[in-house]
């Protein structure tokens, strides 16, 4: 039921203190970096003061740009002998991010993923399909240690070849996908599209993550394979994968708080907010040797669920991630998220599963124009029954968060599919 169960039920109390060690020592090691030993001078503070959990807060935050200016090895924390490995995320604009890990870490990082898995009932006798990208990305090399370690028989299939992974589900007996939520919804369509019903398949489990997606979606995914699927949360500064995971209860992600203090800021003001209100999640690594990452800002929107979980697992759970800042739209003042368009899309049956958001900008306002496949078995093109469903959608969206985009309904297959992490907002306004 645990991996590690000294350390999953482990009393606050005593986590407390361990956090604090920790802090201690990869606030030590950042100092010895050239990027953080200035990031410090520059702020005038001195981490030598950090006496308690509570004195992280007078430290200056970590943002994205930091480890790009850091590029290539500015944060790095031992002699470049003791690293064995790195990721990098390209991002979209500048240079790249790159993570660094010495053979400490990759085993420790491991030991959470084990946790994970372990904690969703998964033992040696499943059979892992690994179908995340495996390279710079950490989705695919992420989950492979983790799951070999737990006793898994591991096929690192990476994503795309969608056939071949079909093969693979029947020629090997598969009970256990990692997947992007996109590509997994890809994928069913490809499996029926074969003449197979995705319920005669031997799969048990999903682990979705790597992209924001809705409960709705989730629901769908559980629906179309038969299957039970569960959030897993992290990013590569982190590590990667395994930050936070769901247990059987799939009722919130538990973050590992042995390896990640997390705090929830507001995104504006930057202060911490009371426990069980939403806003930005920030996270120091305080088990990473290679690379310490302090009070990192991740821009993920979400919240700590108050009570504890009848796993008993000690570490706190996230809530699903709402989006992220830098995702919001505004249209008409309106806050929207990407997240929230999906769960009425998700939640309508005649819907297909791939949509696209595109944002203009017309006479200085922003308009936003959804693209939606249909479901290939509702889809007659009868042009009163689009209409109506047209109506339907809009008026859900309303209601909702009232919103009054444009609605473009398309044949199953119309728009690109997801391999790997979608892109479901195409920005045109011209700032
Ligand atoms: O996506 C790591 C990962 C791989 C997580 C596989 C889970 C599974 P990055 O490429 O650095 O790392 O992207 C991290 O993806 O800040 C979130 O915005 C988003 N994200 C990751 N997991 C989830 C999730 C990997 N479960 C960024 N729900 C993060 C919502 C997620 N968003």
């Amino acid at each position: 039921m645990y991996w590690n169960s000294e350390l999953e039920t482990i009393d606050r109390k005593s986590l407390q203190e361990l956090q604090l060690a920790r802090l201690n020592r990869a606030l030590e090691a950042a100092s010895r970096t050239s990027y953080y030993k200035k990031f410090f001078e520059d702020a005038g503070v001195d981490v030598s003061k950090v006496k308690t959990l509570e004195h992280l807060q007078d430290l200056p935050f970590t943002v994205k740009n930091d480890l790009r200016l850091s590029y290539p090895d500015g944060m790095v924390a031992v002699p470049k002998r003791d690293i064995v490995r790195m990721h990098a995320s390209s991002g979209t604009t500048g240079k790249s991010t790159v993570i660094y890990y010495t053979r400490h870490d990759l085993d420790e990082w491991a030991g959470i993923v084990a946790r994970g898995i372990v904690a969703t009932g998964t033992t040696a006798d499943d059979v892992f399909q690994n179908m995340m990208g495996y390279g710079l990305f950490t989705g695919g090399l992420g989950l492979h240690y983790g799951a070999e370690k737990v006793g898994c028989f591991v096929i690192p299939a990476s994503s795309g070849n969608t056939l071949k992974q079909i093969q693979f589900f029947q020629d090997f007996g598969t009970t256990v996908i990692h997947i992007t939520p996109s590509y997994s919804l890809h994928l069913v369509e490809v499996i029926r599209e074969q003449g197979i019903d995705p319920h005669s398949l031997t799969l048990k489990k999903a682990y979705l993550g790597a992209e924001p997606y809705s409960e709705a979606t989730r629901d769908r995914i559980q629906d179309l394979y038969g299957i039970q699927a569960y959030n897993s949360y992290g990013l590569s500064e982190m590590n990667g994968p395994g930050v936070a995971f769901e247990c059987i209860h799939k009722n919130g992600m538990h973050l590992w708080e042995d390896f990640y203090i997390a705090e929830i800021i507001d995104p504006v003001t930057g202060k911490q907010l009371p426990d069980g209100e939403e806003g930005e999640l920030v996270l120091t690594h305080i088990n990473r040797e290679a690379m310490p990452v302090i009070r990192y800002r991740t821009r993920d929107l979400t919240r700590f669920i108050p009570g504890p979980c009848p796993c008993g697992r000690t570490h706190r759970r996230i809530e699903r991630i709402k989006g992220r800042t830098d995702d919001m739209m505004i249209l008409g003042g309106v806050n929207v998220f990407p997240s929230q368009i999906e769960t009425v899309l998700m939640n309508t049956p005649e819907v297909g599963n791939n949509y696209q958001l595109i944002l203009e900008r017309v006479s200085n306002l922003d308009k936003l124009h959804i693209r939606v496949e249909l479901n290939s078995s509702m889809f007659h093109g009868d042009l009163k029954e689009l209409d109506a469903l047209r109506k339907k959608i809009g008026e859900q969206l309303r209601a909702l968060i009232t919103i009054n985009p444009r609605i473009e309904l398309l044949e199953p297959g119309s728009l690109p599919p997801s391999m790997g992490k979608a892109q479901r907002v195409i920005d045109n306004r011209k700032i």
